[in-house]
């Protein structure tokens, strides 16, 4: 089986937390990095980097690249994933073209580049019906819908019992912020990687419908002769 390198890119609400769990259930040996939950877990604990993100977050703002740089690649160097053989999925970066290009020139040497970028194309007006009803378990990321995939006790986290929060930049106001900053930084991305050849999109309004097609390209990057 070949390694899987895989970043979801989608705007914000298209299902990339969610198609993440999918993916993590049906293939144990392959891991996840959220850089959305990684700077939450820093804001929970209140540390440094956590007041700064706060306040981009809160906003609605992007992260000055280079710091978002240094926290993910440190992610995948602490859990020593920097290595020809390792799989791993990538959620929410890169998001910039500056991220992707200092990504693929730190990855490069390690023989870990990226090998399959998909796109989550999800109708706006669906996402944001969805984004009314989120509720998420801050440790672990764990992402609920009280429609879609409600915990089994309402308020708690399935699996800890713990309390689910509600996002503070899911308001409209900043969500409205956070779908225009994706909007305006995609194309370059997109461009950047379809021209590496490594770029697939799939379509549709639930991810549901989605994660078939997502699981096609996966399984056949992994058999990939
Ligand atoms: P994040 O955390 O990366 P976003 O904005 O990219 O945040 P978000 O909001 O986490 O993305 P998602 O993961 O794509 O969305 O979506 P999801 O949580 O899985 O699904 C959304 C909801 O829909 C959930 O409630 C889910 O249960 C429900 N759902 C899923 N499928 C269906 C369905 O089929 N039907 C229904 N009814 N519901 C469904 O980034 C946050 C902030 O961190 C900073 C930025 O400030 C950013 O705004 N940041 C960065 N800054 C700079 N550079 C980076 N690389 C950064 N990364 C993060
Ligand atoms: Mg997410």
């Amino acid at each position: 089986m070949n390694p899987l390198r895989l970043l979801l890119l989608g705007a914000p609400g298209s299902g990339k937390g969610t198609q993440t769990s999918k993916l993590l259930n049906q293939f144990k040996h392959i891991k996840s990095v959220s850089s959305g939950d990684l700077l939450r877990r820093r804001i929970q604990q209140k540390t440094e980097l956590g007041r700064i993100a706060s306040e981009y977050i809160s906003q609605g703002k992007l992260l000055p690249d280079s710091l978002m740089n240094d926290l993910v690649v440190g992610e995948l160097s602490v859990r020593g994933w920097l290595s020809a053989d390792s799989s791993f999925l990538l959620d929410g970066f890169p998001r910039t073209l500056e991220q992707a290009r200092s990504l693929r020139v730190q990855l490069t040497p390690h023989n870990a580049s990226l090998n399959l970028v998909v796109e989550l194309d999800v109708p706006t007006d669906v996402i944001l019906e969805r984004i009314e009803n989120r509720y998420v378990h801050v440790p672990s990321g764990r992402v609920y819908n009280l429609t879609y995939n409600p915990p089994k006790v309402p308020g708690k986290d399935d699996v800890t019992g713990e309390p689910l929060i509600k996002r503070p930049d899911d308001t409209s106001e900043v969500f409205g912020k956070r779908l225009k900053n994706y909007a305006e930084t995609v194309e370059p991305l997109k461009q950047f990687y379809s021209e590496l050849g490594i770029l697939k999109t799939v379509s549709g309004p639930t991810s549901d419908i989605i994660f078939p097609q997502l699981l096609k390209l996966v399984v056949q990057k992994l058999h990939q002769p």
